[in-house]
Order: structure tokens, then C-alpha cells, then sequence
């Protein structure tokens, strides 16, 4: 059979380890990333070291040892496990003779190769103009000047930097002003949520743990219209990057509002966690955290707290939250099980998709009360009121009144109490 589809990159991986015990997960990771942006890793090395080497990275000895294994293998690409200096991806260009790229470039490049909507190219633009910005450097982009040599070229190399520097400047608040104005119509559409009293809940977690699958068997299990609402899933790290909001209407009335949004990883760099706020936003709303967990993957732990590290970092951290444990159906444990405020299931399997749905309807009703109401026909506003802000179940127009069964949260309780006739257990 012969093979159409195109040759890879082939990359060779490697990383300094400062004694850190999460090292071999952070490579393993890096292998992930590099395979995420359609390269092949052909080979790996790791120096131990106390401190990393300042102008180059790793040790003299070690760069030659990675030029020739690198070489005998193939690689055209070095990628390195760490954000590096402007100045140690030149040094370690020139020595290895390879394209070298750091985490922080090899993140930037999926995001932009993946991103679809304005939102998500603009935020990607900004993280990007914003990685460069510092790492701007007259010997890169004066080579003209350079080539000259001397010292009568240096001023006119500044004045080129100065000039490069303010146009990546003017270009990132014009894009900052772009992504206002779209984050300013998101944000009426998510205020116009957070005013309807109906619970927000959000899917957080890894990328590739199953958010987008777990979303679409909601969508499925409970919504009566068709599936042209589901969201997009594919065994990729970053497959979503927009949020999708869906409202989920379960059967008994219960219903809530259901975001997906962008997975995460280890040492997303700064700048995208920054530039993708407007894109959290819905996790930081949210009453009710769904931290999807891939209960099949060996590194799940440190999958976890790395997502209760950028939670933090987002201000999310201390919204209550489940944690669900996906793809039992790779683990041979027995599914779906509920432990607290804990769930093992399988995102394809509908039995686990509405014990899931009943574990986040206990927890996001808890305190709500089932109460029979007699509104007077004559007080409209209470009624809408309840529409409004409350899951009307039953409505009777009568001679005597509206008599109305809804579920009304703690804090409008007070406000009907006058109405009551009875509490449903
Ligand atoms: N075996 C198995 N595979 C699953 C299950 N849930 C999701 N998957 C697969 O896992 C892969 C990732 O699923 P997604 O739903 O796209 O994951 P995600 O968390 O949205 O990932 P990102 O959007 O990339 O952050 C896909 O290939 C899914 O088919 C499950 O319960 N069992
Ligand atoms: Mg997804």
C-alpha cells in the first residue's frame, strides 16, 4: 500500500531537570504537544542540572550530544521543555543547527492552528504579539545593519528596534480593542444568563478528558429538538477552543446552563491564560464546576491538580465543584458509580450520562423547595417574577387566583412565603 499522507517534522525533544518530580510527566506531555503540532517525535534527552545554563540552556557537552543524536535520527526540529530566553534559541540554533522551539511557541503554534471563531484567532494574535513583544532584538531584526558591522550601524539598528516595538505595540491594542468589542456582545448575552436566576454549571478540566463529549451526551439525553446543538469532539489535545453555552433541560423540570470551553495543560504560558479570560469567563460565573478527569489516563493526578492550579490562576478556584471520573469504560472498573460528590463514568454511555445529570441537579437544587403558590389574578409581576427566576412546573388559572407549582431558590423564598399554601417534600 503506498502512503500518501505527508511526512512529518521529525522533532527531537529535550529538557533540563532541576530535580523536579514532575519532570517525566512534563516530557510526556511535550512529546503530546509536539505530536499536537503535526510533528514526529523521533527522540528524546534530558540533562539533570542544579541550575540551567544562562546563555545556552543545557551544558556544552550536552547540546554536542543532542547535534549528533539529533542528527543521526533525522530531526530537523529541537523542541525544549521550558519557556527559553530569545538569547539561548539563538545560541542553541547556531550550535545545533536545528529550528529550536520552546513550550511556550509550541503551545502558541496549536492554539493559532486550531483556533476557528474571530474570538479565538484574535486572543491567539494577542498572546502571540505579546510573547514577542520582549523577545524583540536588534541582531534579529537588523540583519541589513548587522551585516555592516561596526559601530556607526548601532543607532540606526536601535531606531529599527524602537520602530518594530512600537508597531507590535499599536498592533496589540488594536487588537485588544477588536477583542473588546467582541467580548462587550458575548457579555450582554452572558448578562442576560447571569440574570436569569437558572443555575450556570461549567465543564472544566484537561484537554482531551471528555468535556465535549459529556456535553453532547447531555444534549442528547435531554434535548427533545434534534443534534444540531452538539459541539465539536476529536481525540486531539485542544480541540475546543470557544466556549459553547447549551441550556439542558431535564425531564423534571430541572434545568441548567451548560458551558464548554478550552481544556487545560501544565505551564500554559501566561500570556494565553491572560488573552483567553474573556473565554473562561463562563467557568468564573459558574454556580457548579463539572472537572472532567480521564480516569483511564496513568498520569490522572497530576492531570488534576493541574487543573485546580489554572483554576486558581483564573479565580475559579474556590466555585463548588464534581469531579468526574470519564472513560470508565478503559479503566475495567464498574460504572457509573457515585461517591460523594464524585462520579466514575463513560461520556458514550447514556446510563452514566443521567446519573452525571442527577448528581449536578442534587447539588445545584440543593435548598431549592417545591412549593404550591396562590397568586392573586390581578399581580402579574409575581408571576413573571417566577418565570423569570424560578422552574415553574404547574400553572392553573382559577377563579380564586393563579395556583402555581415551582421550584423557588433559598433566596426567593422570603419574597413568596405570603403565597404559600403548601411545600411539596
Ligand atoms: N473510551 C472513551 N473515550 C472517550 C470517552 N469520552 C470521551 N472520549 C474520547 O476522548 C477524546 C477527547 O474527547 P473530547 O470530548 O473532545 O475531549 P475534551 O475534554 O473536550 O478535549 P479538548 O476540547 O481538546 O480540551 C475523543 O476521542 C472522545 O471520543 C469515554 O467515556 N470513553
Ligand atoms: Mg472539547
Amino acid at each position: 500500500m503506498i502512503d500518501n499522507r505527508p511526512k512529518k517534522t521529525k522533532a527531537f525533544i529535550a529538557g533540563v531537570n532541576l530535580n523536579d518530580p514532575n519532570f517525566d510527566y512534563y516530557m510526556t506531555e511535550l512529546a503530546d504537544l509536539t505530536e499536537a503540532n503535526n510533528m514526529e517525535v523521533v527522540g528524546r534527552a534530558e540533562q539533570k542540572a542544579e541550575n540551567i545554563v544562562a546563555g545556552t540552556y543545557f551544558g556544552v557537552g550536552k547540546i554536542n550530544q543532542i547535534k549528533s543524536m539529533a542528527q543521526g535520527l533525522k530531526a530537523k526540529v529541537l523542541v525544549l521543555n521550558d519557556e527559553l530566553s530569545p538569547v539561548q534559541i539563538r545560541n542553541l540554533e547556531k550550535m545545533t543547527k536545528l529550528r529550536v522551539i520552546d513550550r511556550t511557541e509550541l503551545i502558541l503554534e496549536i492554539f493559532a492552528s486550531r483556533a476557528r471563531t474571530k474570538q479565538a484567532k484574535l486572543q491567539v494574535a494577542l498572546a502571540r504579539l505579546q510573547y514577542e513583544l520582549p523577545r524583540l532584538h536588534p541582531s534579529e531584526n537588523n540583519l541589513d545593519q548587522q551585516r555592516g558591522g561596526g559601530m556607526s550601524n548601532r543607532g540606526a539598528g536601535e531606531t529599527k528596534l524602537e520602530l518594530n516595538r512600537r508597531t507590535i505595540g499599536k498592533q496589540i491594542s488594536a487588537i485588544k480593542k477588536e477583542l473588546k468589542a467582541v467580548a462587550s456582545q458575548e457579555e450582554i448575552k452572558a448578562s442576560r444568563r447571569n440574570q436569569s436566576r437558572i443555575p450556570k454549571v461549567a465543564l472544566v478540566g484537561y484537554t482531551n478528558a471528555g468535556k465535549s463529549t459529556t456535553m453532547n451526551g447531555l444534549l442528547k439525553a435531554f434535548d427533545h429538538e434534534g443534534s444540531d446543538k452538539q459541539v465539536f469532539v476529536k481525540n486531539m489535545l485542544f480541540a475546543t477552543l470557544d466556549t459553547s453555552v447549551r441550556k439542558i433541560d431535564i425531564d423534571n423540570n430541572k434545568g441548567f446552563i451548560l458551558s464548554d470551553t478550552v481544556g487545560f495543560i501544565s505551564k500554559l504560558p501566561h500570556n494565553l491564560v491572560e488573552s483567553f479570560k474573556a473565554t473562561l469567563q463562563e467557568a468564573r460565573d459558574a454556580d457548579l464546576l463539572v472537572n472532567v478527569v480521564d480516569s483511564s489516563d496513568p498520569n490522572m493526578i497530576q492531570m488534576v491538580r493541574t487543573t485546580q492550579k489554572v483554576l486558581n490562576e483564573i479565580s475559579a478556584g474556590n466555585i463548588p465543584m464534581i469531579t468526574a471520573y470519564n472513560k470508565a469504560d478503559r479503566t475495567g472498573r464498574n460504572y457509573p458509580q457515585i461517591e460523594g460528590d464524585d462520579i466514575l463514568y463513560s461520556a458514550t454511555d447514556e446510563k452514566s450520562i443521567r446519573m452525571l445529570a442527577d448528581l449536578i441537579t442534587k447539588r445545584i437544587f440543593a435548598g431549592y423547595g417545591e412549593f404550591e403558590l396562590l397568586l392573586p389574578l390581578s399581580d402579574g409581576k409575581e408571576l413573571a417574577f417566577l418565570h423569570e427566576h424560578a422552574q415553574v412546573n404547574k400553572e392553573e388559572f382559577k377563579d380564586d387566583g393563579v395556583h402555581v407549582s415551582a421550584n423557588i431558590a433559598p433566596s426567593d423564598q422570603a419574597r413568596f412565603k405570603k403565597f404559600m399554601i403548601a411545600e411539596n417534600a
